[in-house]
């Protein structure tokens, strides 16, 4: 399964918008709060180099694409419902819908950092709202979020914990968020909770735990939307000289990817996701054409890219740490055994070995597995090696 990343933020930010640009899936956006109810789910794309051009091959990829040397990997995009301010005690959608972010790995927070939406998400005058406001609310709604999955029926949890001298209760309730057991052990140690018995723990203690699994073990990126817009500019300045040695903060335009993507599509321009221009082609009418020099003008020359792309790919390799491995059958030729040429890029954990990512491809080859090699150099990779980001890899087993 892809490795999901999760859309959140306030109603009428611009996630759905993102969730369009990233996906290529017609979802509904509009400028008023809950747009969005039932969630969104779709595949978007990891870019990295491709291996193509330094191996010296023309590459037919299968479960991915390469356009001029970027390889782009499937990843998986889930857009919910906007939370306010409370949802985690039922107000507004309530917050029942995270339950669907349980499986992501990371959080995508889609700010709007031209302070064109009011804590709620109403529209008011950009530049009335401090979008800083929204990225503490936020933390606050997930972390009550989790407190709540976490500290459910208590009393009869924390004295079972107790009795049992053991945490496997817990560890169930994290494990539903897709937190490992030892990692919430980890914290359990770092935090001193060991030495107290749970049913001592207090609300604090235990909003304390799942505020810091959740910043390990479910990381938050700052999407800094709507940078198009004149007053967000300033903000997404001080945002990234205050939050950022806690967060990555991304300036981004959902809508001027979403347009690039649709024009590009149309045969109007070439554009590549990420990149930091565009190229006409077609006959565009006048309005077109302003909508595109806009972009130009309001994104690419302020931001060096709409930053969709760029969202997605620090979330996923600088955030999340993981790494793209493109398995092979042919070590010699690069191929799968039909002959396609570098057909398949995984987008892997960074500490995955060669033997893991044999369980990953099948497992069944991971029950089999003898040996990998390394096509670049022809040498053997041991089976508790670890892999290395762009490593092209072929898997040797048993028959
Ligand atoms: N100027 C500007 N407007 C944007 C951008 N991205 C989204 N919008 C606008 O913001 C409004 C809300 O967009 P949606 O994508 O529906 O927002 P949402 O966060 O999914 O909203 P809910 O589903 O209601 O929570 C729409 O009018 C979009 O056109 C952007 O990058 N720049
Ligand atoms: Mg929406």
């Amino acid at each position: 399964m892809p490795v999901q990343l999760g859309v959140v933020g306030k109603p009428n930010t611009g996630k759905s918008t993102f969730f369009a640009a990233a996906t290529l899936i017609d979802v509904k956006r509009a400028p008023y709060p809950f747009t969005t109810i039932n969630p969104n789910i779709g595949v978007g794309y990891v870019r990295l180099k491709c291996v193509c051009k330094e191996l010296g091959v023309k590459d037919n990829p299968r479960n991915s694409i390469c356009i001029n040397g970027w390889r782009f990997a499937p990843i998986e995009l889930i857009d919910v419902a906007g939370l306010v301010p409370g949802a985690w005690e039922g107000r507004g959608l309530g917050n029942m819908f995270l339950d669907h972010l349980r499986r992501a790995p990371a959080l995508l927070h889609v700010v709007d950092a031209a302070g064109a939406t009011d804590e709620e998400g109403r529209p008011i005058k950009p530049g009335s709202h401090d979008p800083m406001e929204d990225v503490v609310f936020l933390e606050r709604e997930i972390a009550m979020w989790m407190y709540q999955i976490v500290y459910k029926d208590w009393e009869r949890v924390s004295k079972l914990i107790d009795l049992q001298r053991k945490y496997d209760e817990l560890y169930a309730r994290f494990s539903g968020l897709g937190i490992k057991p030892e990692l919430v052990q980890r914290v359990i140690d770092e935090l001193g909770l060991q030495n107290k018995r749970a049913t001592s723990w207090s609300k604090e203690d235990v909003l304390q735990l799942v505020t810091a699994v959740r910043e390990r073990y479910k990381p938050i990126i700052i999407v800094a939307n709507k940078a198009d817009l004149d007053p967000a500019e300033d903000n997404i300045k001080r945002m990234i000289k205050e939050l950022g040695s806690r967060y990555k903060v991304i300036p981004t335009s959902a809508e001027a990817e979403l347009a690039l993507k649709k024009a590009a599509k149309a045969g109007l321009i070439e554009y590549i996701p990420g990149e930091s221009d565009f190229k006409i082609i077609g006959g565009l009418k006048p309005e077109q054409e302003r909508a595109l020099e806009y972009i130009r003008e309001k994104v690419f020359k302020r931001w060096g890219s709409t930053g969709v792309q760029n969202a997605i790919d620090t979330a996923v390799f600088d955030v999340l740490g993981m790494i793209a491995v493109f398995p092979v059958e042919n070590e010699k030729k690069f191929t799968d055994h039909q002959g396609n040429v570098l057909p398949d890029v995984l987008i892997v954990p960074g500490d995955t070995t060669a033997r893991g990512l044999a369980y990953i491809v099948h497992t069944d080859l991971g029950e089999n597995f003898v040996s990998a090699i390394d096509a670049r150099s022809g040498k053997r990779v041991g089976a508790d090696e670890r892999l290395s980001h762009r490593m092209v890899i072929k898997i040797v087993a048993r028959a």
